[in-house]
């Protein structure tokens, strides 16, 4: 192989990386426009809950979501622009989750991605509000782009149940509750894995998911693929999640852009808190490696979702 297709570090996996990040960037003005006419002024829509919107979507998150959504569709020979509705609503999904986490009856937070939280930036009012509007405008942005009924009635489904009950809040409300518990009250720390991974699933896990999924609606992919890459998201959540808990013990408020060392003041069930550091990261690594082997049946053309998979391990942010 020769240096230049290397990349700057000069090895195949930072090759891998700045080719990611190249994507990444060349793919971030498309999402970002796309995101800022979702959140566009609609009629009847008040100005401070419509800044609320802006301000909580618009800032400036990695867009972990909409790339993934994009590259499940291109895997399946999809297009960018089929698949940039699906892109755009589970993006907006994750800011109200964001908004909702961040609240005092939940997180209590006061940063996010490096700024007030919308709670603190407006206030709890405007910032429930604004949530509770992104949920709708997520539904209503795939029934006006979807191509027809059909493909309308599959990504709202998929998103609907992903956001909901068994999914996100689901996964939330078991995160909230297992603050009150210890270990020995889920039966032992192996017993308070499960329980753990199981509220991972849903809280973080779910809505990756759906961005495979959706994708791959998009795409018009037939059901093995559909499940290939839902198979791929299960692991690729579970692999981020672990990450984020070991970024929240090791990293700084700067480095993450929001509050770190809050997991422990709060007892929260972690895998680092249950398993250690480094076997918490050696798991998040075993997801990364299912996640690429569920890539299989997409040869090449999977190789950028490997790619993203990778670098779920490496973020600093
Ligand atoms: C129903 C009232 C009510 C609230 C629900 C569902 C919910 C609140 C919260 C979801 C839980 C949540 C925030 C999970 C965390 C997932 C996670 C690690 C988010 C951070 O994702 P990144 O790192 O963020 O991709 P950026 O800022 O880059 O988009």
């Amino acid at each position: 192989m020769s240096s230049d297709a290397l990349g700057e570090s000069g090895t195949v996996a930072g090759a891998a990386e700045e080719s990611l990040k190249q994507y990444m960037a060349s793919h971030r003005p498309a999402v970002e426009a796309a995101l800022a006419e979702a959140c566009a002024d609609q009629p009847g829509m008040p100005t401070r809950l419509a800044e609320a919107i802006r301000y909580a979507v618009l800032a400036p998150g990695k867009r972990l979501r909409p790339v993934l959504t994009i590259m499940a569709a291109e895997a399946c020979g999809g297009s960018v622009a089929s698949a940039m509705p699906a892109a755009v609503s589970v993006e907006l999904i994750h800011a109200y989750s964001l908004i909702h986490d961040d609240l005092p009856a939940m997180d209590d937070d006061d940063l996010r991605r490096g700024r007030p939280t919308t709670h603190i930036e407006f206030d709890e009012a405007t910032a429930i509000l604004a949530g509770d509007a992104l949920q709708s405008m997520a539904f209503a942005h795939l029934h006006c782009h979807a191509v027809d009924d059909t493909q309308a009635a599959a990504w709202i489904g998929t998103l609907a149940i992903a956001a909901g009950p068994s999914g996100l809040v689901g996964g939330q409300a078991d995160d909230l509750d297992a603050e009150k518990h210890t270990v020995d009250d889920f039966g032992g720390p192996e017993a308070a894995r499960t329980h753990l991974e199981a509220i991972h699933h849903r809280k973080t896990g779910a809505l990756f998911t759906a961005c495979a999924a959706m994708g791959a609606i998009s795409a018009g992919a037939d059901q093995r693929a559909v499940s290939a890459l839902t198979n791929y998201a299960r692991a690729f959540g579970l692999a981020f999640q672990i990450t984020d808990d070991l970024l929240d013990c090791t990293s700084t408020d700067e480095q993450l852009g929001k509050r770190t060392g809050k997991d422990d003041g709060r007892g929260k069930l972690t895998y680092p808190g249950l398993m250690g550091l480094d076997r918490a990261r050696a798991h998040a690594e075993a997801m990364i490696r299912t996640a690429h082997e569920s890539l299989e049946l997409f040869g090449t053309a999977g190789q950028r979702l490997r790619n993203l998979a990778d670098f779920v391990l490496e973020r600093t942010n």
